[in-house]
């Protein structure tokens, strides 16, 4: 799979990529992810990216050409399954896009600034628009570094254990079990005896039922969903 990103702060989407889960996709050649500076396409003088909204009123909106410019020469390169701009006014992010959009060949993503970006780059080029939950941040950056994160992490091949992925919670709407490891006595913090038992349908049963427990505790709200 292949991801371009498009940003007018490129270094805030390098070190995301270059650790752990991401940075062995990329290394074993499963996912791309190339990076866009929109300031090195604009074609005034001093390489401004914005300017004044039309009609007056606060704030800058990023301009059409630069970003128009960029598209259009990666379009001209490769088909793109979809081309995606985050934004606090989108489509609430979810497992189920992070599972769809990781089954696609080519995208793109251009992340939002300042007040916003002139329409009509989102009604000529933009086939969707994502936002990562009901609070705004400073920029679409951290969330296209999110939506990139829960992407890649599902492409075959990228996590060592085939079903870790599918064990996620979210994934069958109910949220993980707890987890422990050595100590088994930690200053009288003890692990939960059937964990030692041996009996993996015992702790198979135990993992579903704290599984249910915990969703029903935390996020009932899965259990009304699909
Ligand atoms: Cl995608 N962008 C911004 N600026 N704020 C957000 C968001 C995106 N998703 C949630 N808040």
């Amino acid at each position: 799979m292949r991801i371009d990103i498009l940003t007018i702060f490129p270094g805030m989407l390098e070190a995301p990529f270059e650790h752990s889960i991401i940075k062995r996709a990329k290394e074993k050649g499963l996912a791309e992810i190339h990076l866009h500076d929109i300031r090195e396409y604009a074609n005034n003088k001093h390489r401004r990216v914005d300017d004044y909204p039309y009609g007056g009123g606060s704030g800058m909106v990023m301009m059409i050409q630069p970003i128009a410019d960029c598209i259009e020469q990666l379009k001209s390169q490769r088909d793109y399954d979809e081309i995606i701009f985050t934004t606090p006014d989108g489509e609430v992010f979810n497992q189920n896009k992070a599972n769809y959009l990781s089954t696609l060949t080519n995208i793109m993503m251009l992340c939002g600034h300042y007040k916003g970006i002139d329409e009509r780059i989102r009604e000529n080029y933009i086939t969707r628009e994502i936002s990562i939950g009901d609070y705004v941040l400073s920029g679409g950056e951290l969330a296209t570094a999110v939506i990139t994160d829960s992407i890649v992490r599902l492409l075959p091949g990228v996590l060592g254990d085939e079903t870790s992925a599918l064990s996620d919670s979210f994934q069958n709407s109910l949220l993980s079990p707890p987890v422990y490891t050595r100590p088994y006595d930690y200053k009288g913090l003890k692990v939960p005896n059937i964990l030692l038992s041996g009996d993996d349908k015992k702790i198979d049963d135990w993992r579903f039922q704290k599984s249910l427990e915990r969703t029903r505790l935390r996020r009932p709200d899965l259990f009304d969903e699909e």
